[in-house]
């Protein structure tokens, strides 16, 4: 049976990949902060061999006592998908917040690194897995408001090509899915829970949801061993690139 660490399982992409994992027949590793969201997905899931671990990805020290505390049965990492992070704030750099700034760092980046870099060794060990990142199209395209949240997704991209590059002597595959426009809870957390705000978002679009992401990541590690999909950008069909923005003096 193959296992799936699926770090940010409590909502959006996590939680649909979590099902899709599940119903093609692999055992669970799932991670969140909220315990009774992980319980619900175990309880959807009563065939599925489930290991729930509360965790709150910034706390590196965790990250490290989770990777080496795994049960035996739960310990072969086949798909690690880097799927937890956020977005706070849509204000311009000059007034962001920079507790905002410090919380998308230490989660998209820093909690995303640890996690990667704990369970590495034992992945080059079996020459075997599959790093999935859950990167976005904020990590190569500017916004107004992206500012951080978009930097930490060019991180990860560049990430994701880099640890190519480390582990091209090996098996293991490494993929950076980009989404755009998707309805989760992603809006209703970076507008600090207005709901009513995140809704009109996404008002008249028919953007992506879950589920759409859920069949794209398992796409891609469903691959044959030999193919690795770099990166997948996907928008929904409503969304496009901006023009270049130009300020004149009036
Ligand atoms: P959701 O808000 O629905 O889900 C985010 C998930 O991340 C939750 O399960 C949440 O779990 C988890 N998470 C957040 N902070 C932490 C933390 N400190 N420790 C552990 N888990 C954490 O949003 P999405 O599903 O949309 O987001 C998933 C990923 O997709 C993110 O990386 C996001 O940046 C990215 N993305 C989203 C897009 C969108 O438009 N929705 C587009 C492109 C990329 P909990 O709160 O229980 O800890
Ligand atoms: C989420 C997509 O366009 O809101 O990463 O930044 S966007």
């Amino acid at each position: 049976m193959k296992t799936a660490l699926i770090t940010g399982a409590t909502s959006g992409f996590g939680l649909a990949c979590g099902r899709r994992f599940a119903r093609e027949g692999w055992q669970l590793i799932v991670t969140g902060r909220r315990e009774e969201r992980l319980q619900e997905l175990a309880d959807e899931f009563p065939d599925t061999p489930m290991h729930q671990v509360v965790l709150d990805i910034r706390e590196v020290d965790r990250v490290k006592d989770f990777v080496t505390s795994l049960p035996e049965q739960f310990a072969k990492v086949d798909v690690l998908l880097n799927n937890a992070g956020l977005a706070l704030g849509v204000d311009p750099a000059q007034q962001a917040s920079l507790t905002d700034w410090d919380t998308m760092v230490d989660t998209n980046i820093k909690g995303l690194y640890h996690l990667t870099r704990q369970l590495l060794p034992a992945m080059v060990a079996r020459n075997r897995g599959h790093i999935i990142n859950m990167g976005s199209v904020a990590g190569t395209y500017p916004y107004p408001g992206g500012n951080v949240y978009g930097a930490s997704k060019a991180f990860v991209r560049q990430f994701s090509r880099n640890l190519l590059t480390d582990l091209v002597n090996t098996r293991i595959r490494v993929t950076n899915i980009e989404p755009g426009l998707s309805q989760t809870e992603f809006s209703i957390v970076r507008l600090h829970g207005d709901a009513d705000k995140a809704e009109s978002i996404y008002q008249g679009t028919d953007p992506i949801t879950g589920n759409d992401i859920a069949e794209i990541v398992y796409w891609v590690s469903s691959m044959p061993p030999h193919i690795n999909i770099n990166s997948v950008e996907v928008m929904p069909v409503c969304q496009s690139c901006g023009p270049f923005l130009i300020h004149r003096d009036a």
